[in-house]
């Protein structure tokens, strides 16, 4: 079965012209892009993590193996292959490798458990996972037993490093034959979505899409072959993968390094002994940062550049940057469905400050509504929508998605509330929809309150985002316990344990209520809902 089956997944002839006429989309894929660079400085340095210092040349070799090992499997140009790797130098070989053998990865997090995958399995139709043994004490390997056990497609789990049940990717057997042509214009690889509605939806991405999205990012944040980013964030979620992220990093001929976790005392001894130059982080990270900063002194002084990302960075925060860390602020609003946002390195203090930055490209087209769909002025909040040469125009296998998400014309509903302010810059306000964005994850209400419904002494659920001084927001579950039922807090974040989800989605705080307010016509909606408990919460001022 073909990675594209819904027509709206493409764009639009007219579009696609426009893009290539406009230069955006150069019809180059990852394993060109490698192989380019490789040529051009076979020795200069790629990667680095704890234990490898690979060149381009180096790097090239081993996809090219690996894309012979994936071959040798009997998977096909187009099959997906779900990749759960940690920020370890090994991620490039086993991505490139798929690339260069024309398939398809299917990145997840390393927080991502049995349920989460095999729902990622099941979605994508997935042949393959590729793990490593163990990461940060963590086992992968039983993990992805289990997922095979329920995913009955999943025929290869490959293990980075000892591979005990599983396939040796350092021993898979070549297939001897030559590599696939890849078309730059085909699906390169599935994004997972943090998504406010139910379970995540896979993210079509194309090489000539991401590739522009990336080249175009590594211009803005001014990277060339002397800069050295090094990946702090889980370097398969799209920030650090791509704005500019470790992507743009290998485009531009430079340096990338892998940090293990993103807690100041490893990320400040990476950043001193490899002179990392530029990193990117979430919010709370960056508190931790600049706390550590001010407290002992370490030598940070090679960083020039420190992006903050994926939830609200607020401006007294921000502020703080530059004076305790000694480099420069960029902020980034971007999304993996496509739209990404910078302040560009030489803006104004204050616009670095007070905004989340303008959009990439001249032809990212940026929609700001009021409810009814009708364009607000300048400075006022509406809902945000776009459309543009690195947008997805469709979810992957998800018509009821779509449908909700986009428009008939194809712009995608971000779900987040704007104000656009003149020269095109915006500032995140808040979200129409309902995740909570804690410290960076997303994570959807209606999956949480599903889970919790499971619970036999639950009557009903509803989960709802609480500010939070550290976190931005935290996750809160309004539960109903059942007739007769008593329960208490710690057991129903243990219940939730055992459900086979990432650790961020246990609720922070569980408040135990008699009733859900019901408007006098009856049933309330669940948005409405969640709104009310939140409001009511916060006027208590718990
Ligand atoms: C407020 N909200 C933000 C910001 C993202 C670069 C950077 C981030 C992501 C990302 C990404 C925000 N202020 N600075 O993919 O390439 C919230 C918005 C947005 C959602 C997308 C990238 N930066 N957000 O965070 O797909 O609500 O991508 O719609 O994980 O995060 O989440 P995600």
């Amino acid at each position: 079965d073909p990675v594209s089956s819904d027509p709206r997944q493409v764009w639009p002839q007219e579009f696609a012209a426009l893009y290539r006429d406009k230069g955006y989309w150069r019809g180059e894929t990852f394993g060109e892009m490698l192989r380019a660079r490789a040529a051009e400085h076979p020795d200069r340095l790629a990667v680095v993590d704890a234990t490898h210092r690979w060149s381009y040349a180096e790097l090239l070799a081993m996809a090219e193996r690996a894309a012979q090992g994936w071959m040798g499997l009997g998977l096909c140009p187009g099959d997906r292959v779900i990749v759960q790797i940690p920020n370890v130098a090994a991620f490039f070989p086993a991505v490139f490798g798929l690339f260069l053998a024309g398939l398809v990865p299917v990145y997840a997090l390393p927080a991502h458990r049995q349920t989460e995958l095999a729902h990622f399995a099941a979605r994508a139709g997935a042949k393959a996972l590729v793990i490593v043994d163990r990461h940060e004490g963590f086992d992968y390997r039983p993990l992805a037993l289990e997922v095979q056990a329920g995913a009955p497609g999943l025929a290869h789990v490959v293990v980075i490093g000892e591979p005990g049940p599983h396939l040796d990717f350092d021993a898979l057997p070549a297939a001897g034959r030559p590599l696939p042509q890849v078309d730059p214009a085909s699906v390169a690889f599935l994004q997972i979505s943090g998504g406010s509605t139910g379970l995540s939806k896979l993210i079509p991405r194309t090489h000539d899409d991401y590739i522009y999205s990336f080249r175009a990012s590594a211009g803005i944040c001014g990277l060339g072959p002397d800069s050295i980013y090094m990946a702090a964030l889980p370097v398969a979620h799209n920030f650090p993968m791509s704005s500019p992220g470790v992507m743009g990093a290998l485009y531009a001929g430079a340096r990338v390094v892998m940090c293990p976790n993103p807690s100041a005392d490893t990320a400040f001894r990476l950043i001193a002994a490899e002179r990392v130059t530029i990193t990117g982080v979430v919010p709370p990270v960056a508190l931790l940062w600049m706390q550590a900063a001010a407290k002992t002194p370490h030598d940070i002084s090679s960083l020039q550049v420190l992006q903050v990302g994926g939830a609200k960075f607020i401006p007294e925060a921000a502020a703080r940057v530059r004076p305790t860390l000694g480099c420069t602020l960029q902020q980034v609003f971007g999304m993996a469905e496509g739209l990404v946002n910078y302040t560009r390195l030489d803006d104004p203090e204050e616009t670095i400050i007070g905004t989340q930055g303008r959009a990439i490209s001249p032809d990212d087209e940026v929609l700001v509504l009021d409810d009814d769909g009708n364009p607000v002025p300048d400075g006022l909040p509406g809902h945000l929508l776009t459309r543009g040469p690195y947008t997805i125009r469709a979810y992957h296998n998800d018509p009821a998605a779509n449908a909700r998400s986009f428009t008939d014309d194809g712009f995608y509903r971000t779900g987040d509330i704007v104000k656009r302010l003149p020269g095109g810059y915006l500032v995140v306000q808040g979200r129409a929809g309902d995740h909570i964005n804690r410290a960076g994850e997303k994570i959807s209400a209606e999956e949480i309150e599903d889970h919790l419904l499971a619970h036999q002494g639950i009557f009903d659920a509803a989960v709802v985002s609480i500010p939070d001084a550290f976190l931005g927001e935290r996750s809160c579950a309004f539960v109903i316990p059942a007739a007769g039922a008593t329960l208490r807090a710690p057991e129903v974040k243990s219940f939730m344990r055992t459900r086979g989800l990432a650790e961020f989605k246990v609720p922070d705080q569980v408040v135990f209520v008699d009733e859900f307010q019901t408007t006098a016509v009856g049933k309330i909606s669940r948005n409405t809902l969640r709104a009310q408990l939140r409001a009511r919460f916060l006027d208590q001022g718990k």
